[in-house]
């Protein structure tokens, strides 16, 4: 209980995963992990308050694998989650956005797989709209053996963990180790994460449907046809509201919050989506399902596809459960007519 407006028994992100440990028996390799992403999340944060001042949001001049500009912050966070994720001794492998090859974290034996964006909607910086980080675990294909990119071909399905921060109003972290999803909001004056929101659940259907109008005329038939009904539902059925941030996190976390759908759809000019499969949809799709909801990319679930590729791309209609059947209704009709 709080005495003096202090709360004498906070249940912090290292407390909480911890009894999670003692819950389930583990042996404590996993929270040593966390920790270190948590110190990496915290560093960034205190970062991302300062970017102004410092002028950490201007670019650095380079380019990224992606062929996305590089800003001083997005360089940060990278270095931040790589030296964090090392010195923990826990990982064998990563793989980063802003890496164009996967990272052999050779000396250490670390038996977990880690695939990362460290500052996700970057292009953002400047007009200080919401960024993030996401991240997601697997543990090693075969225990006894050195970990090696291999091992970061494997589904979402397998995932141990996952999560993203919100550099926002606030800074929250986001997470599930597969035992349902929980968010916990950064205290400055103590430089711990608070549990603030336990075991999230994503509303069964939302009235919020986000996706960029912008390429409208790139989208498939089915996507324009859902999208119409979005907004001219008919039966004198009020239209869902649009919302678009054009910061996966910011636009996840509020879909999680409020229900409704998130859509990055195939188009003309990204035939696979922009969205990349092991460090953008599959920690978003594990988190949204644990939380009840559905993450499709328009045929199987995100959760399913098995990677080709550690930066492959993937569609994702991504949200409450009903939301993302009623698109995937009118994607099944326009393929039987294909
Ligand atoms: P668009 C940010 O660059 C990002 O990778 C995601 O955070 C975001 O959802 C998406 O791209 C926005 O892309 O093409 O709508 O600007």
């Amino acid at each position: 209980m709080a005495s003096d407006d202090i709360d004498v028994d906070s249940m912090t992100l290292t407390r909480f995963v911890l009894s999670e440990q003692k819950r389930i028996g583990a042996t404590g390799s996993l929270t040593l992990l966390l920790n270190a992403l948590q110190t990496a999340i915290k560093a960034i944060s205190a970062a991302v308050r300062r970017a102004g001042f410092a002028k950490l949001g201007s670019a650095v001049g380079d380019t990224n694998v992606q062929g996305e500009q590089v800003k001083k912050l997005d360089v940060i966070a990278n270095d931040l989650f790589i030296n964090m994720l090392k010195s923990s001794f826990e990982v064998g492998v990563m793989v980063s956005e802003e890496n164009d090859k996967c990272i052999e974290v050779t000396d250490c034996g670390g038996k977990y797989v880690v695939a990362f964006d460290p500052l996700d909607g970057s292009s953002n910086i400047d007009c200080l709209v919401s960024i993030g980080s996401i991240f997601a675990i697997w543990k090693k294909v075969s225990p006894d053996s050195k970990a090696s990119e291999a091992d970061l071909y494997q589904p979402g399905r397998t995932m141990v963990a996952a999560g993203y921060s919100v550099y926002g109003s606030a800074t929250m972290l986001v997470i599930s180790t597969g035992n349902g999803v929980n968010g916990f909001t950064l205290d400055p004056s103590v430089g711990e994460f608070i549990l603030s929101d336990y075991n999230m659940k994503i509303n069964k259907r939302g009235n919020i449907f986000a996706i960029n109008e912008g390429y409208a005329q790139y989208w498939s038939s089915d996507v324009t046809e859902y999208v119409q009904k979005c907004k001219f539902p008919g039966d004198g059925k009020s239209p869902m509201g649009a919302r678009y941030v054009g910061s996966m996190v910011s636009d996840m976390h509020r879909t999680l919050k409020y229900g409704g759908i998130f859509m990055y759809p195939a188009t003309t000019k990204s035939p696979k989506g922009k969205l990349r499969l092991q460090y953008e949809c599959n920690p978003m799709a594990f988190i949204i399902e644990q939380a009840g909801g559905m993450a499709s990319n328009g045929v199987i679930p995100i959760l399913d596809i098995v990677p080709t590729g550690i930066h492959d791309r993937s569609p994702i209609f991504i949200g409450s459960e009903e939301n993302v059947k009623d698109y995937l209704k009118i994607r099944e009709e326009h393929d039987k007519k294909k």
